[in-house]
């Protein structure tokens, strides 16, 4: 009976409310490639560089840069050791890419903004028009397939310039200069972009300093470092809520999201002092959307501040402009938990892009030693939901894994299919927990270059894009079968898991 139901209507079963926002993930300077197009200027990701061997559980070989490094890679015109220099060719093939996003289904896309293709240095008066005309062409597609456009302002990807003549985030003379940036996009962009999200994963100041606030570590005493990252911080938090306030004036009905990396913590067990720490950890996480939401900083916070002798200097307005302009959605990408202990340094570790942490036993890996727990994005969203009472976005999910290409060209990836399965079951879950959820864009629906690695290899999307690590390749696009369930799962709005 069920089966005869569910044929009438396919999406009778879901628990997806209508208009629920199903697409795709991307970043600007991971998949555009024509690093040097159109006057661009070079970014602190394209000094990335390919790292095929590395340890991934070593976080300071992973994201460690030194300014001998930077200085190199400035002078460079390498497109192998920078990958991110030649992406995907996206900058050439979006339209052939979103078509395919649209053959999917999507209702959604996320894609950032390359502040160095409006502004090369990020201190030009005006923008440059090919930038905007670009980014407007790309919006317009979207629009016309049909896909709404969700808009990061700032994905890993500072011009350098800043990077290196303000000191990246440290200087408060560069809030200026990005709340001009969002501006100019705000103007010529508004007539596209509903959704926009400020700054990506702002809590992983401290984890890569150099591709989230523009700070190289060996410009700085290590014993100033931490304030230093406090500092860019602040200035970034005082940016987002300016270009919250100037998104709502510009743009009537447009919405602004903050954007965190959900790194849950559990406590390996619940001896009370592994309770603490895991709370612990997780106050660390959250402080910065607590910042966005909730328009100021928690107590905690300026109390250690105060005992560690941290000054950090708060413009005359500061205060009043993060309480005025909290953010009307909260996003986050989730791609595992953590597991801490007092015991940490004698104990098993597993990695991924958030830091190392203890090996939880009852979770498998990917095969870059990422835990996958699909039940802790439930969790992770029922304690967001009661924590900032505002719509929840996941707008990165995904898992990187090795595909192979069969001879007669298909792609079977029964282990993407599945990852997508149980968090998408996980997520439903949580709505019917009273979550309010308003969408779901997997991380690289296409392939993409690896934040991390920087490798081709490391593959996230339904779609196949034929480039090796090497950088040798066709770019030719080919559908995974992930495609066609993904395909599927969209058409039924989530009933229809396969
Ligand atoms: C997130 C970043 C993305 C993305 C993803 C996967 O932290 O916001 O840019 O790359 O991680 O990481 P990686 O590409 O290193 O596998």
């Amino acid at each position: 009976m069920e089966r005869a139901a569910s044929k009438q209507d396919p999406c009778a079963a879901s628990p997806f409310p209508e208009g629920f926002l199903w697409g795709g993930a991307t970043a600007a300077n991971q998949c555009e490639g024509a690093w040097d197009e159109a006057g661009k200027g070079l970014t602190v990701a394209d000094c990335t560089t390919y790292k095929p061997n590395v340890d991934v559980k070593d976080y300071q070989a992973l994201h460690g840069i030194t300014s001998a490094q930077i200085a190199e890679a400035e002078a460079s015109r390498d497109t192998h050791r920078y990958p991110k220099r030649h992406g995907i060719d996206f900058y050439h093939r979006y339209k052939e890419d979103i078509a395919l996003f649209a053959e999917m289904g999507f209702k959604c896309l996320r894609v950032s903004i390359q502040w160095a293709r409006l502004f090369p240095t990020g201190m030009e008066d005006e923008p440059l028009q090919a930038g905007i005309d670009y980014y407007r062409d790309l919006f317009e597609t979207m629009r016309a397939a049909g896909i709404e456009p969700l808009v990061t302002l700032h994905h890993y990807e500072m011009p350098l310039y800043l990077a290196n003549h303000t000191q990246g985030w440290y200087q408060r003379q560069v809030i200026g200069l990005f709340v001009r940036f969002a501006k100019v996009c705000f103007r010529e962009f508004g007539p596209y972009v509903k959704y926009w999200l400020t700054f990506n994963e702002i809590d992983s100041a401290f984890r890569h300093p150099w591709t989230t606030v523009g700070i190289c570590p060996d410009r700085f005493e290590a014993s100033e470092l931490e304030a230093v990252i406090y500092q860019c911080v602040h200035n970034q938090l005082v940016a987002s809520a300016l270009a919250t306030k100037h998104l709502h004036r510009m743009v009537p009905g447009a919405q602004m999201g903050c954007m965190l990396t959900r790194t849950l913590t559990y406590p390996l067990n619940c001896d009370p002092k592994n309770m603490l720490l895991a709370q612990r950890d997780n106050r660390e996480n959250y402080w910065y959307g607590d910042v966005q939401a909730f328009g100021r900083y928690p107590r905690w916070l300026l109390n250690e501040w105060a005992e560690k002798g941290i000054h950090i200097d708060f413009g005359e307005a500061d205060e009043e402009i993060l309480a005025t302009y909290p953010v009307d959605f909260v996003s986050f990408s989730y791609y595992q938990s953590m597991v801490d202990s007092t015991d940490a340094v004698e104990r098993e570790k597993v990695c991924g892009n958030l830091a190392t942490g203890v090996k939880n036993p009852y979770l498998a890996t990917s095969d870059w030693g990422w835990q996958i727990d699909p039940d802790g994005l439930t969790y992770a969203l029922i304690d967001m939901c009661d924590r900032y009472r505002k719509p929840l976005f996941i707008v990165e999910n995904g898992l990187g894994a090795y595909d192979k290409v069969e001879e007669d060209g298909s792609i079977h990836d029964p282990y993407r299919i599945e990852y997508f399965r149980q968090h998408i079951k996980a997520i439903a879950a949580a709505i019917r927990a009273g979550v309010d959820v308003m969408g779901y864009t997997p991380w690289g629906c296409i392939d993409l270059v690896s934040m991390s690695t920087c490798q081709m290899s490391k593959r996230y999307g339904f779609v196949y894009v034929d480039l090796d690590d090497e950088g040798q390749g066709t770019y030719e696009r080919r559908r995974k079968d992930s495609f066609w369930w993904y395909q599927r799962v969209i058409a039924t709005n989530g009933a229809d898991l396969g």
